[in-house]
């Protein structure tokens, strides 16, 4: 049990830092699974995040099952609604809107999924979710009706996120959106390590293994990368070293 939370603060305690990918299934055949996984053979990757604000013709189920069945990587639901739940993947980021006021997203939808979440073996992940601008309209924000965090505002997301944690969340999430022009500044991530200890994941517009690896050092535990991979895969791999390259173990 907590397996996968534990392996979060685990490595945020030691300085090691994780890579995501997210895949939206209804921009994930096989063959792009495929080749996905024989690409982690050269770039570590430490989790699947598979969700999206709006599923059209892709199955949340279909692109799991396939994970499950052809690679150990452990799959995290990173859910855009409250209906994508299914069983089969490790653990789902419970996540709340913190920098939105829609109820619904706040604490309501948590309701209606709670008998679900309670009846799967599903590892639960309680996350403070905070969209910050990423200079582009984004799904996530249109979906959620929502208005992001000004980008040049650190100090809202820096409060957002210690309330988020004085809460009892055990994750943060800093989100440009995915296709953000401008990713979260390192600034904000430097401001908010500062000031909660609850590990951080940050994703949204990194296309680079520079960025990715200038936003593990300055305190990001967790870097998820969706659009760039699609539309390269091979970049993979230089992001996983980069951000390999950005821990500093401690024993
Ligand atoms: C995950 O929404 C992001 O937090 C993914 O964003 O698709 O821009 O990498 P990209």
């Amino acid at each position: 049990m907590n397996n996968i939370q534990q392996a979060f603060v685990d490595a945020k305690n030691r300085k090691y830092k994780k890579f995501a990918i997210l895949i939206d299934p209804d921009k994930a055949d096989e063959a792009y699974l495929e080749k996905l996984l024989k690409l982690t053979m050269a770039g570590p990757v430490d989790y699947f995040f598979v969700g999206g604000s709006l599923l059209v013709k892709g199955s949340l189920e279909r692109t799991i099952d396939y994970l499950k069945k052809n690679t150990p990587i452990p799959v995290v639901i990173f859910p855009g609604q409250h209906h994508q739940i299914y069983d089969k993947a490790d653990a789902i980021l419970l996540l709340s809107l913190i920098s939105g006021r829609n109820p619904n997203l706040l604490f309501g939808d948590h309701v209606v999924a709670a008998p679900t979440l309670k009846q799967s073996r599903l590892e639960i992940l309680p996350t403070g979710y905070i969209l910050i601008d990423g200079g582009v309209p984004t799904s996530v924000s249109y979906m959620s009706g929502t208005t992001p965090i000004p980008a040049n505002k650190p100090e809202i997301t820096v409060c957002t996120a210690m309330a988020g944690e004085m809460l009892g969340l055990k994750n943060i999430y800093l989100e440009a959106g995915s296709g953000a022009l401008h990713p979260i500044s390192i600034e904000t991530i430097q401001q908010v390590r500062a000031n909660i200890d609850v590990p951080i994941i940050v994703g949204g517009g990194i296309s680079s293994p520079e960025t990715a690896y200038k936003m593990a050092v300055a305190g990001a535990d967790i870097i998820v990368v969706g659009n760039a991979i699609e539309k390269e895969q091979n970049v993979l791999v230089g992001i996983a070293e980069a951000i390999q390259s950005a821990e500093q173990p401690t024993p």
